[in-house]
């Protein structure tokens, strides 16, 4: 993690909770090496919901970056992924079919694990027995999530192509296994690409951004 560096050699601000999309942006940052500022952003307490932040993120949600080099500010965790691997030269391809995969698992994550799990957290984890039909729903919708990855990762290492920001995109989001009541060794390619990314030491640095609340958990 950068947080200790000198404030001028910082590049990119980077705002964000420890959340699944928070760490998507630090995992990246973490695995590229642009050193960066980590501003943490309390949703718990309301601080997204902010005149500050709302210059910098429209949609009053993290993570959103600022880039000092241009003066650049993005929020959604998508955008920020191709930008920084697009900026470092590292994660995405530079062009053709290759650079299509990994945008189209990227889209994957972002309209389908992002928000499903997200439910699956809200009614599951924090709601249980108030809302048995959503419940049901979003939990049926994980467990076809969960199906469609493990059959991706049968014969590949990764989702498309080498590790890119489409793995790293999914990654925080299976970390909350647990959460979501799924047991990992019913998708063992999903297991094995999750352990396998989990011992990554970017992950393991940018799983603790912005504060460190205990291990990445293992099945
Ligand atoms: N599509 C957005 C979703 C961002 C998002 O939902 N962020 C959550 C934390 S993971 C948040 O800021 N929640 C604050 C709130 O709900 O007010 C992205 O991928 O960046």
């Amino acid at each position: 993690m950068s947080v200790n560096l000198a404030k001028e050699s910082m590049l990119i601000d980077l705002y964000t909770w420890t959340t699944p999309n928070g760490r998507k942006t630090s995992i990246v940052l973490e695995e590229i090496g642009l050193p960066y500022a980590v501003h943490p952003i309390d949703i718990s307490k309301g601080e997204q919901l902010t005149r500050e932040f709302l210059k910098i993120s429209p949609n009053n949600r993290i993570p959103a970056i600022i880039d000092r080099d241009n003066g650049i500010s993005l929020m959604e965790s998508g955008a920020i992924l191709i930008y920084l691997a697009d900026k470092s030269g590292k994660l995405l391809p530079e062009s053709g079919e290759p650079r299509y995969r990994v945008i189209e698992w990227l889209m994957w994550q972002m309209g389908g694990p992002g928000p499903m799990l997200g439910q699956v957290h809200h009614f599951l984890k924090y709601n249980p027995g108030k809302a048995p039909y959503a419940e049901e729903r979003y939990l049926k919708e994980a467990h076809r999530i969960y199906t469609v990855l493990n059959r991706r990762l049968e014969t590949r290492q990764f989702v498309a192509g080498d590790y890119s920001i489409a793995d790293i995109a999914i990654w925080p989001w299976i970390s909350s296994f647990e959460w979501q009541t799924i047991d990992l060794k019913q998708y063992p390619n999903v297991k094995r690409w999750y352990e396998a990314i989990a011992a990554r030491s970017a992950v393991q640095r940018g799983y603790k951004v912005p504060k460190d609340i205990g291990p990445i958990p293992l099945p």
